[in-house]
């Protein structure tokens, strides 16, 4: 397997030499260590240096199996393309699958019925980090090279590659621009979508840290959506009835995003009450358009699919894998729609 191709991530060229790629744009590899390359078929480095293994052919047409974290979501769409791009390049088979809702127990049965049709890998977002965790660690043990991508699980170990964003740098980058929309200062709250979801959970975990070691803004908490548009806005129009005051929303996933806008919206408050949403689907770009919503943290979804093929790929082959990946983002606002903000936007199709 050559490990020598190039990459493009996130617009900028990075060649994928074990412990020696870099990128102004990530990705890396995280989790310490001496970066010392394992032996070909010998377990997953960890490397603090950026390395991502990029296989040129699979030795073989494997079958690998996507579960999204939930069908139709444009961030796990862009990922079955990018998977999809990477998979037709390395010659392998990818094939999409996900549930309608974003709910363990409906991603479960898919699990179990693909790990009974003995697939060589698994591209998976876990729903939660501890229903998900036995199930997946079935699979593992089942002799399925899993990789986790976009989110995780409480003991991620028996996957060859977890595959992610920077979620909490992501929180605190929400912060940031909420800040620089209320320089002044304020009530600000999280918009969320359900505890146990890795994800989300860091980018919680890094507004709510930023948020606290400023005086001049109050955190008056975190509601959770469900994954639901319209619980969101509800929840919205609730806060601010309790906090007319409120000057910023951190709207955690494209759902939450999506119906903080509505509640800020039937609420009389655009533009007044600041939301930063995390994601960047055609309604959040049009939110955005619109000046319902100030700015969007986009991630790298595509990138986080083809690495995901990459990793699968490298295990199945006896290459060299990474044990964690992470990812970069992008803050979109109207100033950079034009450029690289439009460009870091979901697709609705491949
Ligand atoms: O934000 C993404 C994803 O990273 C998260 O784990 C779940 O929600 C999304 O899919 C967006 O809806």
């Amino acid at each position: 397997m050559n490990t020598k191709r190039a990459l493009l991530v996130g617009g900028a060229l990075v060649l994928a030499l074990p412990m020696a790629a870099c990128s102004s744009s990530k990705p890396e590899a995280a989790g310490g260590g001496s970066g010392s390359a394992s032996s070909a078929a010998g377990p997953a480095p960890i490397a603090s240096a950026t390395t991502v293994t990029a296989p040129e052919k699979a030795k073989k047409n494997y079958n690998i199996q996507f579960l999204q974290g939930v069908a139709g979501d444009q961030f796990y769409i862009t990922m079955q393309c990018g998977a999809q791009d990477e998979a037709s390049t390395l010659g392998v088979t990818v094939k999409t699958q996900g549930a309608q809702k974003f709910d363990p127990t409906l991603q479960k049965p898919i699990l179990d019925s693909i790990v009974a049709g003995k697939p060589d890998a698994l591209l998976v977002a876990p729903t939660d980090v501890s229903a998900m965790q036995q199930p997946l660690q079935r699979a593992a043990a089942a002799g399925i090279k899993v990789v986790l991508v976009d989110t995780t699980v409480n003991d991620p170990s028996f996957a060859v590659s977890g595959i992610a964003s920077d979620n909490e740098g992501g929180g605190k980058a929400a912060f940031d621009a909420i800040k620089k929309l209320n320089p002044g200062g304020g009530k600000v709250m999280i918009v969320g979508v359900d505890p146990g979801i890795s994800t989300t959970d860091a980018r919680a975990k890094g507004f709510e840290e930023a948020v606290k070691a400023d005086s001049k803004f109050q955190y008056v908490g975190v509601q959770y959506s469900h994954n639901d548009p319209a619980t969101a806005s509800q929840l919205v129009g609730a806060q601010l009835q309790k906090d007319p005051d409120l000057v910023g929303i951190f709207a955690a996933n494209l759902f939450a995003a999506e119906g903080s806008a509505t509640g800020v919206k039937q609420a009389g408050k655009s533009g007044q009450v600041k939301i930063v949403g995390f994601d960047a689907g055609p309604n959040q770009i049009a939110a955005l358009k619109e000046g319902t919503v100030q700015a969007l943290v986009a991630q790298q979804p595509g990138q986080i699919g083809a690495y995901g093929v990459d990793q699968a790929v490298a295990a199945l082959d006896g290459g060299q894998t990474t044990t964690k990946v992470q990812t970069g983002f992008t803050v979109i606002t109207k100033d950079n729609l034009d450029g690289e903000g439009g460009q870091a936007a979901y697709k609705s199709s491949c």
